[in-house]
């Protein structure tokens, strides 16, 4: 079974990128039931609210060494740590409410020093796999993967003191569509596993999530599964800043919720990237509750 303790943790960041609106992600999902959804599911859960992010006034905002508002995504991404890190302590179930996905830097810094190898699974359009030599946009919501192996700035590497998170071996990207040249390059000198859309095309969701279960489980002993909503096709979930079309589908994706479901095998999680102000009447923040309500086992019940 699952740990039935749960932590909700809303993270209101949106200066890992430059479009307005996803700091309302943790507001909408709230208010599209993720409470009610994992009660019924009989958990017992702690929502501690969000945590506060720290906003440049206007005009403010700045890109210093192709790093858009380090200082404010360093500090948010502390607090979050701390909280991150209390949560997993007290032996609960972290699951944090985004945001743009530069949160992933903070959840896993709290996260994996609770573990000798933490497996990561990352759902995503995006590989995140930037440092500030790569990105062609400088924004940190492209670069958190990257900067959990321990690449990029101090600053963003550190937090926790200690470095790196997470070992390449270890990670799973799922739904890849949209790679940089210097990802791509990453990916390859790295060997970290991509099942990008071509293979989910051909294998088959059932497939790929039996893989991966297979190459995580014996190595690992918790995985952390980092769910942005731009791994899901755009027509599924409209409500992004980044949108790539041929994503995953909601049936696949509800069905990669439910297998990880049986194995038990996820330890903490998060959901990102939720734009109310680009979404459709809620539509992206309640699949993402859907979500949550299988990857929290709806249908074993
Ligand atoms: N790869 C591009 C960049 O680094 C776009 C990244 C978009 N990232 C997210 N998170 N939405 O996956 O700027
Ligand atoms: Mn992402
Ligand atoms: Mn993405
Ligand atoms: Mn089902």
């Amino acid at each position: 079974m699952l740990n039935k303790q749960l932590s909700i943790i809303g993270v209101p960041m949106d200066l890992g990128q430059n479009r307005r609106g996803v700091d309302m992600g943790p507001s909408a999902i709230r208010y599209a039931g993720v409470l009610e959804t994992l009660e019924t599911l009989e958990y017992m859960v702690e929502d501690l609210g969000d945590i506060e992010i720290a906003r440049p006034s206007r005009g403010q905002e700045q890109l210093q060494d192709n790093l858009r508002n380090l200082k404010q995504v360093a500090e948010g991404n502390e607090k979050l740590a701390e909280k991150v890190d209390k949560a997993v302590a007290d032996g609960r179930f972290p699951l944090v409410l985004g945001g743009d996905h530069s949160i992933a830097i903070g959840s896993l810094a709290g996260i994996a020093k609770h573990y000798e190898n933490l497996g990561v699974i990352w759902y995503d359009a995006h590989g995140d796999l930037n440092t500030s030599d790569t990105s062609p946009s400088g924004n940190i919501h492209g670069m958190p993967l990257a900067v959990n192996l321990g690449m990029g700035h101090e600053r963003l590497t550190n937090i926790l003191d200690y470095q790196p998170k997470i070992k390449p071996e270890n990670i799973v990207i799922v739904g890849a569509r949209s790679l940089d040249q210097g990802e791509k390059e990453l990916i390859r000198e790295k060997g970290i596993k991509v099942y990008s859309m071509h293979e989910v095309d051909r294998l088959g969701m059932t497939a790929v999530i039996t893989e991966i279960i297979e190459y995580l489980k014996d190595k690992t002993d918790g995985v952390h599964l980092s769910l942005d909503l731009d791994g899901l096709d755009p027509s599924d979930a409209p409500g992004v800043g980044t949108p790539v079309i041929g994503g995953l589908s909601y049936r696949e994706s509800h069905l990669a919720m439910e297998m990880l479901a049986e194995t038990n095998m996820i330890t903490s999680a998060e959901f990102v990237e939720v734009n109310p102000i680009l979404d459709e009447k809620n539509k992206t923040a309640t699949i993402a509750v859907g979500l949550m309500g299988s990857l929290f086992g709806e249908k074993l019940k």
